[in-house]
């Protein structure tokens, strides 16, 4: 919700900028809109099962390549062996446009191309420990939307879990990119505020955030056709 008092940018350590508000209510409802339905499938958003067999509060759903603790694959294998839903042109738009409002330069805006979406739902109690994101094999940075109910989150230091870290609300709108000795620094989500979006965010009840990244896999579409056709001839098809 657009508070009583703007809140400003802020650069809360080098290369990871936060900008309150950035998504106007309209595209926050299309956002929100475009996850309901990825949600559906063909993978469905569930709770992600962890190697010690526990399972993460927050529900999650992926976009071009499937995680998993601890890799990308291009099927879902551990949920229902489907294909993941393409990442589209439009997101790694969104992308670029985020990277040159955060960073106020075309340069490495103009390179950006992500081709993996993280969408993280959470509802009153989910939480995420504090963690660092190293699946990828690409240094570009993490472009993270939020959408829906106010969050506490926790940025720390490239060392350890504990401290120092930063505590900042990110809010309906929010964009935060994370780049350059930002992007390998632990992070987290040590609580979620409920009830807390305007009607205008599209969200109902809980937290979104979309988090746009580069898994430096290559395209994932290209290996896939390009295995296709060559266990299925077009003769055959
Ligand atoms: C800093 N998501 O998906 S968003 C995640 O709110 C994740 O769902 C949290 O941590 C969420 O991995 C935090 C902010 C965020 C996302 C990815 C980062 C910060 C990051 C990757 C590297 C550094
Ligand atoms: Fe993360």
């Amino acid at each position: 919700m657009s508070g009583l008092f703007p809140r400003p940018r802020a650069v809360v350590a080098p290369g990871a900028v936060h900008v309150p508000e950035w998504l106007s209510p309209e595209r926050q409802r299309e956002l929100a809109a475009a996850c309901r339905e990825w949600a559906r499938g063909p993978v469905p958003l569930r709770h992600t099962v962890l190697p010690g067999g526990g399972v993460m509060s927050v529900q999650t759903v992926c976009l071009g390549w499937h995680w998993q603790p601890y890799r990308y694959s291009l099927t879902a294998d551990d949920v229902n062996g489907a294909r993941v839903a393409e990442f589209p042109g439009w997101l790694a738009d969104l992308g670029r446009e985020a990277l040159m409002e955060a960073y106020g330069d075309e340069s490495p805006a103009r390179t950006y191309a992500p081709d993996t979406a993280l969408i993280n739902f959470y509802d009153g109690a989910a939480r995420m420990g504090m963690h660092q994101d190293k699946e990828e094999r690409s240094g570009a940075p993490v472009v993270s939307l939020s959408i829906g109910d106010t969050c506490v989150f926790r940025f720390g230091n490239t060392e350890n879990r504990g401290k120092p870290y930063t505590d900042v609300e990110l809010a309906s709108g929010d964009l935060f990119v994370f780049g350059g000795p930002s992007r390998f620094a632990f992070h987290g989500v040590p609580k979620v505020y409920p009830r807390t979006a305007g009607p205008a965010t599209g969200m109902g009840r809980g937290r979104i955030n979309l988090t746009l990244r580069e898994t430096g896999l290559g395209t994932p579409d290209a290996d896939w056709r390009q295995r296709r056709s060559r266990e299925f001839p077009k003769s055959s098809r």
